[in-house]
């Protein structure tokens, strides 16, 4: 987007919004809040691009901050999703489609044996976590700081994601009694969970880990960390949960588990699951999953759940995903190219940034500090970030609007794409 080109409309639009809904977004990232900028409303988005209501065009890294891994408006997905619209928005009873959606999660991430859908990221974190601790009959969580499980009440402490722009690790509105069985340990620290389980091990039901860290920016983990977390899980009788709402489905088709090849007791899932709808799921080992009710003692529960459109949506996008010939191979490479190409940039322009990426996610971090957790993640010069994002959406690049969230990476990207980004790029740094 040019200097010269208006976005009056966005403008008015986020006026209008700002008193009727708080702070102008249904979810506070959007708000563009720590970067200083207008939020653009989107009005459309077809492939790798968004359009605003003012008709400026981006070309999108969000990806709604996940699911779109294809691109917007896939031909198939759009067509499964019209078709299934023909037939009921809503059943409130079991479907075909979901007996589908179980068995094809199930035949592609070998530790899940049995799954439940859910409408979101935080109610598959919400509920997988009532389950750990009915099956385990302990009451203790382990979460890593900067790690983000939604926004359920035990894991509002040192989230990732929005929480930390908006400087409150610990939300208001969240009982101490909730919390006080959330231990908090450093992304990468085996040693301080060892210490952990050493003090408390009876008693810690799970262990929940995003097995990349995605919402204090990109942190992988580092060798040894998540086999580690798996060995003193199974040593003290902890379920371990990998939180894979973002890496599921993105770093392949079985994964992070099956990229680090450590398979966790219990999975959640969001996003590319739901093809861009509403969609969550959670599962894992069978003797586990059979705690949920109406099997077992576990209440949970969703009139929405299943939903046959979008489980449909879900359906079509993953075997697209499952039947494309080398699909994450192509998407990777491109994803290479892109982020090799920014950090030779960076290299030119000195040492004070980090890039750290795995697959198609990938963040760019204004700081000198090697960034392998929250405390160095922390370090980030969130004043620079902002600058940049600001260069980067007047040339019509769409990042996420925070120095800790994610770059997404789409297979419609396009060569040409990949140049204009570190043209933009190579413009800001040289
Ligand atoms: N929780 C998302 C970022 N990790 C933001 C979701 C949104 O604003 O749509």
């Amino acid at each position: 987007m040019k200097e010269t080109q208006t976005i009056k409309r966005s403008e008015m639009l986020f006026e209008r919004a700002l008193k009727r809904i708080p702070g102008g977004v249904n979810s506070p990232v959007r708000a563009f809040g720590s970067v200083g900028e207008a939020p653009r409303l989107i009005a459309s988005a077809d492939g790798s691009h968004l359009t605003d209501v003012d008709g400026n065009t981006y070309l999108d890294f969000i990806g709604s901050w996940g699911p779109m891994i294809l691109g917007h408006n896939h031909p198939v997905v759009l067509e499964a999703v019209q078709e299934a619209c023909t037939h009921g928005l809503s059943f409130g009873a079991a479907t075909e489609r979901e007996v589908e959606m179980a068995e094809l999660i199930c035949s592609l991430v070998p530790s899940i044996e049995m799954v439940r859908m859910v409408n979101s990221g935080t109610e598959a974190v919400m509920s997988a976590l009532r389950v750990a601790r009915g099956y385990t009959g302990r009451s203790k969580l382990i979460k890593f700081a900067g790690c983000y499980h939604g926004h359920c009440d035990a894991m509002l402490v040192k989230a990732g994601s929005g929480v930390m722009t908006a400087g409150i690790p610990d939300s208001a509105g969240v009982p101490t009694s909730c919390t006080k069985d959330t231990l908090t340990a450093g992304y990468n620290d085996l040693d301080y969970v060892k210490r952990l389980f050493e003090l408390c091990g009876n008693d810690i039901a799970a262990v929940i880990v995003e097995p990349v860290g995605a919402n204090m920016g990109v942190v992988p983990p580092e060798e040894g960390f998540l086999e580690g977390l798996r060995e003193l899980c199974t040593k003290n009788g902890s379920l371990l949960i990998f939180d894979e709402v973002i890496t599921g489905f993105r770093l392949g088709l079985s994964g992070a588990q099956g990229h680090f090849g450590v398979n966790p007791d219990l999975t959640t899932f969001g996003k590319i699951i739901g093809g861009g709808m509403p969609v969550g799921a959670y599962g894992g080992r069978k003797d586990v999953m059979e705690m949920v009710a109406p099997l077992g003692a576990v209440y949970q529960a969703g009139t929405l759940s299943g939903n046959p459109v979008a489980m449909a949506a879900g359906l079509a996008e993953l075997r697209l995903l499952r039947d494309t010939p080398d699909f994450y191979e192509k998407l990777h490479q491109k994803s290479e190219r892109l982020f090799e190409g920014m950090k030779e940039i960076l290299r030119e322009a000195g040492s004070s940034y980090q890039l750290n990426y795995i697959g198609s996610l990938g963040s760019l971090f204004f700081t000198p500090e090697k960034v392998k957790d929250y405390a160095s993640a922390k370090t980030s010069d969130t004043e620079a970030f902002a600058r940049y994002f600001s260069h980067m959406l007047r040339a019509g690049i769409y990042l996420a609007p925070s120095q800790f969230e994610a770059m997404f990476v789409s297979a419609a990207l396009t060569e040409e794409e990949i140049e204009r980004t570190l043209t933009a790029v190579r413009e800001y740094f040289l």
